[in-house]
């Protein structure tokens, strides 16, 4: 898992989010090493538990775009509480536990409450959306997610007149999640979105993808998805989300506020500091080895219609 293959050495878009971490990162990496070769039985768990099969109708929005193999999805992560490396949370994850596991929501709400998660998957209707998923690495992907429309969801808690942003956060589990006993990120980790953005038909709660309960290594049980936005906003393994009246202070904007910004809407005109934005490399099932094949990247990661008139007014290169 730690020996890298050659063309990521080669490739300066594999690791961007964390080359400023430096020395730092080698030893993030040392430690994830040490733990998966601690623990037991890694191979045998891989065909252990059969996934849960998830009822769904078809959302009428989605992309005809060729989805990304099951195996890419679930091969190339970005889930720093377990691994900086893309392949290291499929395996460091393997054991995450996802029950029992409730989802607490308060602030500047009427109706706060901590919701388990299966009454969540009972109790909201699923839909399969098909979701073009862009990392603010410049690599992207086709993702069927099943979910369900945040705004559904934060209905129910009925956000009073004070809520003006939603803050979401991450389990924090150092026992169960390596990447948290080191200072790679501030952890828990956290994000937000404007409430009109939280509560935009596109913004989703997923719970699955290819028709499965969400493999641990992306989000287990419950995550978000903003495909208008670079993928670090769409936060995994949610356990608060908090209706609040100022603008959340995100993980990535904390630890470099310069190059993540808290919008962090797609924008091919506004390169990273370290990067363009102009293009993204669509991951195309050639996995690892391959570069998948490079595309323009569009605004708002093509969502524009549906989301644009949300900006207007803003300039969005000072707003990234
Ligand atoms: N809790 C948590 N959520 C996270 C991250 C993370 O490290 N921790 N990484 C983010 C980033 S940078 C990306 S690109 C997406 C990747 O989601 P995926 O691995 O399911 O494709 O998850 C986002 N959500
Ligand atoms: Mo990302």
């Amino acid at each position: 898992m730690l020996i890298r293959k050659a063309p990521d050495i080669a490739s300066s878009e594999i690791t961007p989010h964390s080359l400023y971490l430096n020395r730092r990162r080698f030893l993030q990496g040392a430690a994830a090493g040490a733990a998966m070769l601690a623990m037991p039985s890694i191979g045998s768990r891989l065909l252990a538990d059969t996934p849960q099969k998830l009822q769904f109708s078809k959302w009428p929005g989605s992309t005809s775009e060729k989805q990304t193999p099951f195996n890419d999805i679930t091969h190339y992560n970005n889930f720093y509480e377990f691994s900086t490396d893309k392949n290291g949370p499929a395996t460091l994850a393997q054991n995450f536990r996802t029950r029992p596991w409730t989802v607490k929501v308060e602030g500047l709400v009427n109706k706060p409450k901590t919701f388990d998660i299966d009454d969540i998957l009972k109790q909201n209707p699923l839909e399969e959306r098909i979701y073009r998923h862009r990392c603010v690495e410049a690599w992207s992907m086709v993702i069927p997610w099943v979910g369900f429309p945040l705004a559904n969801f934060l209905k129910q808690v009925e956000p009073n007149s004070k809520a003006k942003f939603v803050e979401f956060t991450t389990l924090w589990d150092p026992k169960q999640m390596p990447g948290e006993n080191s200072s790679v990120l501030d952890w828990p980790y956290v994000e937000g979105l404007r409430l009109d953005e939280a509560m935009n038909p596109l913004a989703i709660l997923a719970v699955g993808l290819y028709g499965q309960a969400l493999p641990n290594q992306d989000g287990a049980p419950i995550r978000l998805v903003v495909p208008w936005k670079y993928g670090f906003k769409s936060i995994k393994s949610i356990v608060k989300i908090k209706l609040v009246d100022k603008q959340p202070v995100n993980t990535w904007y904390r630890s470099a506020p310069g190059e993540y910004g808290f919008y962090s809407n797609v924008n091919p005109n506004r390169d990273h500091p370290r990067w363009s934005q102009k293009t993204e490399r669509r991951l195309d099932g050639a996995g690892f080895l391959g570069s998948g094949h490079r595309i323009p990247t569009q605004m708002f990661n093509g969502y524009g219609d549906q989301v644009a008139s949300m900006y207007s007014g803003m300039d969005l290169i000072k707003n990234y």
